[in-house]
């Protein structure tokens, strides 16, 4: 699958209404869109899910454009491949950077899918023509606030409601909560806001009936998850501490979480959000697909990853309405009742909004081969 040309977009995005967790506030989204161009006029398309400053996880921005010009290009540059797993296989001896990875690898495997003529979803192997998804809200200025909120995000029909929490903005907001929606499906996401200090408090949660708590503790322990996770009731479901299958099948042997998040750019792309997603399938751990506040080409990867069938609980691909005033694709992600219908044209199955894409454009590298 000869590749002839690499782009390397970097956008700057700003976000609807700003989006707050335990780490901090997105306004401005700053990120890189990937295009693979080969002979016969077919382009790939990727993004890179980094964020500005390092808060989520390591890697940022900036630190992605260095892996990717001075490593992970150059070695796209210098090797044949005969099928996108082989992406992953290739980067190998570059450690970490999964973001800075994916966002090319992402790009091959749409490549890949439109030089074969089939969409995303079907060259990974996924078979659902439609997929759940929940819908993922911020920290507010108020309880009454979040209420309202939820309240539009039900009403949107959203198969789940996600809120995020952090010390002093939990118990009492989620019991707030609850009591107003009695029977709605609600998880909270910590962001690795607590720690074992804080586990006697963390117990009180399982009074709320939440469908999981996502990373409770630091973004690299699964040791002490395992610890909580043998005292509460509640799911614990891992998103900061999963990098890799291997780290899967670390916390399940430990019982660090009984769900997994699945994020293609954490992972280091779709080769091994799709291995992680195999074992979760063989061992009974029920999975869904996370989001980072993606513009509609991330969606696409994540709605095509979405379509294998161990993503039995609705992920955070909400409608691009909900994020953006306007997107770089066309139609735009459209989540109807919490339910997106999975596009079946070639590789993502979006057209690229050309005059958006440009407007957002920051600055653009070309990358021969
Ligand atoms: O932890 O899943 C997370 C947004 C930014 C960084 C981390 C996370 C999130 C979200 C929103 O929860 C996901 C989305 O709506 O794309
Ligand atoms: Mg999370």
């Amino acid at each position: 699958m000869s590749i002839k040309q690499l782009k390397l977009r970097k956008l700057i995005m700003n976000l609807k209404h700003p989006f707050t967790t335990s780490f901090g506030t997105i306004q401005e989204k700053e990120f890189f869109i990937t295009e693979a161009i080969d002979v016969d006029g077919n382009h790939g398309f990727g993004e890179s899910v980094a964020f500005s400053s390092p808060w989520y996880t390591e890697e940022t921005v900036a630190t992605n454009q260095h892996v990717m010009e001075d490593f992970l290009i150059p070695i796209l540059q210098t090797n044949k491949m005969n099928h996108p797993d082989e992406v992953s296989k290739l980067f190998k001896p570059i450690k970490g950077n999964n973001m800075a990875k994916a966002a090319l690898e992402g790009a091959v495997w749409d490549l890949y899918a439109k030089q074969k003529g089939i969409s995303l979803a079907e060259a990974l192997g996924g078979d659902k023509k439609q997929i759940d998804v929940g819908i993922s809200i911020g920290i507010q200025s108020s309880v009454e606030a979040l209420i309202e909120v939820i309240s539009q995000s039900v009403e949107a029909g959203y198969k789940r409601i996600k809120l995020k929490i952090k010390p002093g903005w939990d118990l009492e907001v989620l019991q707030e909560v609850r009591s107003h929606f009695p029977d709605t499906l609600i998880m909270a996401d910590a962001n690795s806001a607590y720690t074992r200090e804080d586990i006697d408090h963390l117990k009180k949660l399982d009074e709320l009936h939440l469908m999981m708590i996502e990373q409770p503790l630091a973004h690299d322990d699964i040791v002490d998850h395992a610890k909580l996770q043998a005292v509460i009731h509640t799911p614990i479901c891992l998103d900061e501490s999963i990098h890799s299958l291997e780290d899967t099948r670390k916390a399940f042997e430990l019982g660090s979480c009984k769900i997994i998040n699945i994020k293609i750019g954490r992972v280091g792309g779709l080769t091994e959000a799709k291995k992680i997603h195999d074992f979760c399938l063989e061992h009974d751990i029920p999975v869904w697909c996370g989001g980072m506040l993606e513009s509609g080409i991330g969606r696409a990867h994540n709605i095509a990853l979405t379509t294998l069938p161990q993503f039995i609980l609705p992920g955070d691909t909400a409608g691009s309405a909900n994020y953006w005033e306007k997107d770089i694709i066309q139609p735009e992600v459209i989540a109807e009742n919490g339910v997106i219908h999975v596009p079946d044209s070639p590789g993502i199955g979006y057209e690229i909004n050309k005059d958006a894409l440009d407007e957002f454009t920051e600055w653009v590298k070309v990358f021969k081969f």
